[in-house]
């Protein structure tokens, strides 16, 4: 048992902590693990669906309604109190954070060789570049949509908002010049970090930034796109 984060009431507690609930629901009847990945389109949850199908794993994708709030939704919340996208429940357990869920699928996956998994320097340049998009590309991202996280204020929301042109095109200033290597984000080798960066690129034109600004980074965008595993995705969430 472990503890009781703050706020999370002690019934959807005891419900997220049933630890033989989700595994159960992720075992299939041979006693196979079942991966199931919670996701809502147009999301950071992209990049962990697009990895899940470059490994050929079987899994299973569950939409998430933002339009009806579902991730907000005493269901939801039972799977990741964080509300939020992605999740993915494995046989140990519920990961929630996109670095997190990307890392699990290439160590649990290594035949897809997703990641240099043997290689301490290039797999820390790699959790660099996850990390910077998680902590800085989506949360600049973010203050567009979800300014009501860091200011009740509606003048300061709208101050927020008015930055985050800007914001995104310093930041994908520093990727285009600095940390894209190419073919590849991390060189000849495709990787976890490609799908990441063809999710949040997917974004600019929505904050107002034009991409052609960013030659390497949208080439990247368009080659990503006719990967198979890429193309399969989106169409499945276009359905
Ligand atoms: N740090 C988390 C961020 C997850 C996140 O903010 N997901 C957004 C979609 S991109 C979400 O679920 N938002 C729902 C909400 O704010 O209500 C990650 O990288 O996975």
């Amino acid at each position: 048992m472990i503890a009781r984060p703050g706020g999370l009431p002690p019934d959807l507690f005891r419900l997220v902590n049933r630890c033989d609930f989700f595994s159960s629901a992720v075992r299939s009847a041979g006693g196979t693990m079942m991966l199931k990945l919670y996701y809502a389109p147009g999301t950071c949850s992209l990049a962990s669906h697009i990895a899940l199908e470059e490994t050929g794993a079987a899994y299973e994708a569950q939409r998430i309604d933002f339009s009806k709030a579902e991730q907000t939704k005493p269901e939801y919340l039972a799977v990741n109190p964080k509300g939020r996208v992605p999740a993915l429940v494995t046989d140990r357990g519920t990961l929630t954070e996109t670095p997190a869920i990307l890392t699990y699928i290439a160590q649990s996956f290594p035949e897809a060789g997703l990641a240099p998994l043997d290689d301490p320097f290039e797999f820390a340049r790699l959790q660099s570049f996850l990390s910077y998009l998680c902590s800085t590309v989506h949360v600049a991202h973010a203050h567009a949509r979800r300014g009501a996280r860091w200011a009740d204020d509606s003048a300061a929301q709208e101050a927020m908002k008015a930055k985050v042109p800007q914001n995104m095109a310093d930041c994908f200033s520093l990727i285009e010049s600095l940390m894209f290597t190419g073919p590849f984000v991390m060189g000849e080798t495709y990787t976890i970090a490609d799908p990441y960066l063809f999710t949040i690129a997917g974004w600019l034109e929505g904050d107002g930034v034009d991409p052609s600004q960013f030659p390497r980074v949208l080439d990247h965008r368009n080659q990503m796109a006719e990967r198979p595993a890429v193309a399969k995705v989106l169409t499945a969430l276009e359905s």
